[in-house]
């Protein structure tokens, strides 16, 4: 989901300035949230073209990673050389792609291939894109010394514990897909990126003067991308509305970050100990379509009865933009995916960081440098067993809650967030800039 949304609202946000948008859509998706945000998208803006794209055999035993979502990604990037008949077969024909950072060196020599210009979306902070760019100069000197601290020239060094795990590995997937992606960024005609000048004006700076690694294409900022799609109230919302203002917690550790049941009962015991209002998704499973356990069994069966005057816990997928923007939640205990990042900065919610994979320390790590919130470097990562004890968590949630200093900083930022994306703000102006091109 952190790759499909901020697509849908790119699709979304181009259209409305009246360019002619055809979406690929690829089928089956890994998740049902996938395929329910996709079938939203066209149903509420009919405008938008589907394109069908049909994956090629793909046996995902013969690839070294049993992640799902970088196995479909691998699935997609060997397709690659179906894309010319879907594109000849377009009409209007299609005069320029965007691409998605994780299919860039599969997809960028084919739309080449047939003239047309390609852009990137790097979905996720300038700071790992910056990662991204240096990533390939960088293993290229380490030999057999593996992974350690990654001095990013121009910017920041970015600690050995911060690294996506699967990057200590040079033969996951997901290290070959990373530094085959990094390689190809000059050879795209610009890359679009969903941050703002003003949380990561240093890292977008690095990179468009040439220090991170020379001879990038324009890195044109234009987040945060904003949601698109309304949606209907629901029991989520419902609970929240009957809530005081600015009393609620929000917790959530995004669509692909699973948590095991020893460290969710911690986690609830650290909620209740908090004392603060909180609405809690829990999650389990890496793919939505295998959560099948009941919340009871996860939590125990007098959790959700001890907690229900100011607890509401569910499983599956809310609305998240709404709850953010909604006047009773005023914390956000996050993974630190970096939509959830963005749209907590465009409504100044305050973040209580708890990165668990992936991107999400270096989203974390800029997050606490922009005063969007509290970053705790301790708390268990992947690969790791360590359990956090519920009293920790109940004090940090309630540091979250209370601290005044953070709540003004958060709110300062979520008003540059919102007079960015403006027309006349540093990103509604690299969206008009990118239409020019096109
Ligand atoms: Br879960 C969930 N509702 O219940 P991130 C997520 N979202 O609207 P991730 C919901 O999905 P990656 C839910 O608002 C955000 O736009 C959320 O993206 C939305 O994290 C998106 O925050 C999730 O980037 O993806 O899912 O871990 O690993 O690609 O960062």
């Amino acid at each position: 989901m952190g790759h499909l949304a901020p697509f849908c609202r790119l699709a979304v946000a181009l259209s409305d300035r009246a360019c002619d948008v055809s979406f690929i859509t690829i089928q089956p998706t890994v998740s049902s949230a996938e395929s329910r945000h996709v079938a939203t998208l066209l149903a509420a803006f009919p405008r938008l073209r589907p394109l069908d794209f049909r994956l090629a055999d793909f046996d995902p035993s013969a690839f070294a990673s049993t992640d799902p979502f970088f196995l479909r990604f691998e699935a997609i990037r060997r397709s690659a050389h179906l894309l010319p008949a879907l594109l000849a077969a377009t009409s209007p024909p299609v005069s320029a792609l965007v691409v998605d950072i994780s299919l860039a060196s599969a997809f960028l020599p084919v739309v080449s291939g047939v003239g047309l210009p390609c852009y990137l979306l790097f979905t996720a902070s300038a700071a790992m894109l910056s990662l991204c760019a240096h990533f390939p100069a960088y293993i290229a000197t380490r030999n057999t010394a593996g992974v350690g601290d990654v001095g990013i020239p121009g910017l920041r060094t970015v600690p050995k514990a911060s690294i996506p795990l699967p990057l200590h590995d040079p033969n996951n997937l997901f290290t070959t897909q990373f530094v085959e992606n990094g390689r190809i960024l000059q050879k795209a005609d610009g890359i679009l990126i969903n941050t703002f000048h003003a949380l990561e004006q240093e890292a977008l700076d690095a990179l468009n003067g040439g220090k991170v690694v020379p001879g990038l294409p324009p890195v044109v900022a234009i987040g945060p991308l904003k949601p698109a799609m309304g949606c209907e109230g629901g029991s989520t919302l419902l609970w929240l509305d009957a809530q005081p203002a600015r009393s609620v917690v929000y917790v959530s550790f995004g669509s692909r970050t699973a948590m095991s049941v020893d460290q969710m009962k911690e986690l609830g015991s650290g909620l209740e100990r908090s004392g603060c209002r909180f609405l809690w998704v829990v999650k389990s499973k890496v793919v939505d379509r295998e959560e099948e356990v009941e919340l009871e069994e996860l939590l125990g069966e007098e959790y959700q009865e001890r907690v229900k005057e100011r607890g509401l816990v569910v499983k599956g997928w809310v609305e998240q933009e709404e709850i953010l923007r909604h006047r009773a939640v005023s914390g956000f205990v996050s993974h630190c995916g970096w939509n959830s990042v963005t749209e907590a900065a465009l409504h100044g919610v305050p973040i209580l960081a708890w990165p668990r994979i992936g991107d999400q320390r270096v989203n974390a790590d800029v997050m606490a440098r922009g005063g969007l919130g509290i970053w705790v470097k301790e708390w268990s990562w992947e690969g790791e067993e360590k359990v956090v004890r519920g009293d920790e968590i109940g004090e940090r949630v309630r540091e979250l809650m209370e601290d005044e200093g953070l709540r003004a900083s958060a709110a300062r930022l979520g008003r540059e967030t919102v007079k960015a994306v403006t027309v006349d703000g540093s990103s509604g102006k690299g969206l008009t800039e990118f239409i020019g091109k096109l």
